[in-house]
């Protein structure tokens, strides 16, 4: 279990500078992102790849705005703008992200009834998306996170990572996050006493 892989967390058009649900420098990662990519011997996407009309948009919600909370059976999920919506121009990868020599593409979040921040779980906590057994069975022991957004889904993948067990290093240069709330600190925080390396 000593192979590496880089997790490129959800660089695509929504989450850059012009997209529905933009991170402020989403698109400054994205030349650091492919220098990462060139040195990986080991590289997986994940790509946030919503139906219309999904439970996590504020829009779905009668009187409800993006950014307000709802209670959902598994929990309380934050509202979002409609975004990476499946095969539309938002849920393509950044144009200047080079992804050719990607080994595999998780996508996440096509159930309309739960959002999936993580790149292991969807939002109930319980449902997998097979990335764990993807990476154990190829071997790998390392993954190396960076994308979008640090203190949604890179926080919630890199959780999970330690959680299987694997040793996980979340590179923030290579990251940009929303910080709704508070949310950067407290995930940041979440990492650190998770074990999850944080290198600046
Ligand atoms: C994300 C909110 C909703 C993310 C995805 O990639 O961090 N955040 N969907
Ligand atoms: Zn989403």
């Amino acid at each position: 279990m000593n192979a590496e892989a880089l997790v490129v967390i959800d660089v695509q058009n929504d989450f850059c500078p012009g997209g529905a649900l933009a991170v402020a420098g989403g698109d400054e990662i994205v030349p650091i992102v492919n220098r990462l990519i060139a040195s990986s011997d080991h590289v997986v996407l994940t790509q946030d790849w919503h139906p219309a009309g999904h439970s996590s948009f504020a829009s779905y919600h009668a009187g409800k705005q993006p950014f307000e909370t709802v209670m959902m059976p598994y929990g309380e999920q934050v509202l979002w703008p409609d975004h990476c919506i499946q095969g539309a121009w938002g849920a393509e990868f950044h144009p200047g992200l080079v992804w050719t020599k990607t080994e595999l593409i998780v996508r996440k979040g096509f159930d309309p009834a739960i959002d999936s921040y993580s790149a292991f779980y969807e939002n109930d906590r319980t449902t997998p998306t097979g990335l764990a057994g993807y990476l154990r069975e190829r071997g790998i022991g390392k993954v190396v996170l960076v994308g979008l957004a640090t203190d949604y889904c890179v926080a919630y993948s890199a959780l999970d990572a330690v959680g299987h067990g694997f040793d996980t290093t979340v590179l923030l240069e290579a990251c940009r996050g929303i910080d709704l709330n508070g949310s950067m600190a407290a995930m940041m925080v979440a990492m650190r006493d998770a074990g999850v390396k944080l290198v600046e």
